[in-house]
């Protein structure tokens, strides 16, 4: 019995799912949303997460299985709060879970935590990842054995407050015309705990070769990237944020510049929208959240997926969530 785009657990509200295919099956690394009857702000306090519970499915209609807590906030001892979209690598018989939280100083950071099992436990590093801010990391394994992070978000998740290379929380959000704030970008080292390459904004253009611009909010990046390789080519997805999309971005390069192409799903229930891409036994299948479980409370989300078809030409049909 297919359970496509419906809620794949609901006892916890899960959301921000990364997918992956390991050991065969098929391994959700989601955010875990705690209830509370707090206000929703602009700057996500509500999204007060604490711990990542690992979810499986043998195959896309076999039962989702829930490992339990994988990693806890009181196990990371730089971690003040907010343990928000996480998402998961593997190399060399060893998994690695990259996740953002709030340091002791409120600045969002990257950390990762190292297991034996795809479904954790993990055991943190003591330290965020060295030069790492912002949120939403994902990692692609490439073809060639290299791994890049991809990661960055607006408003709560703080990347304007990175423009002029030091924290700055009453830094100028670009508007309007002005060129818009691609995610970041970097290559992991060897140990997959530092970056190898100084990281760097990805630019995203139009259909004329011109920078998107902060305006353009129904194209222009807002957070939640993924990555997913098709035809050999570097497919960049991600969520506009304000207008709810989650669009698509190719290139020859996984550091761009990438040129925009469309868009994969429009909105769903609830103010955010992430999502991931995986690819299982010849089809593609597309992870995402809504608020469907908790009848729209922003920070009551629940993880589901969707089979993705996507043409030769690397073009993916646009899904409309509730058809
Ligand atoms: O889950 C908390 C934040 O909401 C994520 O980091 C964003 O991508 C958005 O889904």
């Amino acid at each position: 019995m297919s359970q496509e785009r419906k809620p794949l657990v609901s006892h916890i509200f899960t959301a921000d799912p990364s997918a992956h295919v390991f050991n065969g099956k098929i391994y959700i690394y989601p955010s875990h949303d705690i209830p509370h009857d707090g206000e929703d702000n602009d700057d996500g306090d509500e999204y007060r997460m604490e711990d990542y519970h690992i979810l499986s499915l043998d195959n896309p209609d076999a039962p989702c299985v829930d490992h339990g807590c994988a990693l806890h906030m009181k196990d990371v001892p730089w971690v003040s709060k907010q343990m928000w979209a996480p998402d998961a690598a593997y190399k060399d018989g060893k998994y690695y879970l990259y996740f953002p939280a709030r340091d002791k100083d409120g600045i969002f950071r990257l950390g990762v935590a190292a297991g034996d099992d795809p479904a954790g436990p993990f055991v943190p590093e003591a330290d965020c990842i060295p030069g790492s801010y912002s949120i939403d990391p994902a990692v692609l394994a490439d073809d060639d054995g290299k791994f890049y992070i991809y990661y960055g978000g607006l408003w709560g998740g703080q990347l304007e407050m990175w423009q002029s290379g030091s924290f700055n929380p009453d830094e100028h959000r670009p508007e309007g015309d002005e060129p818009a704030i691609g995610p970041m970008f970097a290559e992991l080292d060897d140990d997959m705990k530092h970056f190898r390459t100084e990281p760097k904004h990805l630019q995203i253009l139009d259909e004329n070769g011109e920078p998107l611009k902060a305006g353009d909010e129904d194209r222009r990046y807002f957070e939640g990237p993924w990555m997913h390789k098709f035809g050999g080519k570097y497919y960049l997805s991600y969520s506009t944020g304000t207008t709810h999309y989650l669009v698509y971005a190719e290139s020859d390069r996984p550091d761009g510049p990438f040129t925009y192409r469309g868009r994969i799903m429009e909105p769903v229930i609830g103010w955010t929208t992430h999502h991931s891409i995986v690819e299982y036994k010849g089809k593609w299948y597309l992870f995402y959240h809504d608020c469907e479980l908790s009848n729209g409370i922003n920070h009551r989300r629940c993880v589901k997926f969707t089979e993705l078809h996507i043409a030769p030409d690397g073009t993916i049909e646009t899904i409309r969530p509730y058809d």
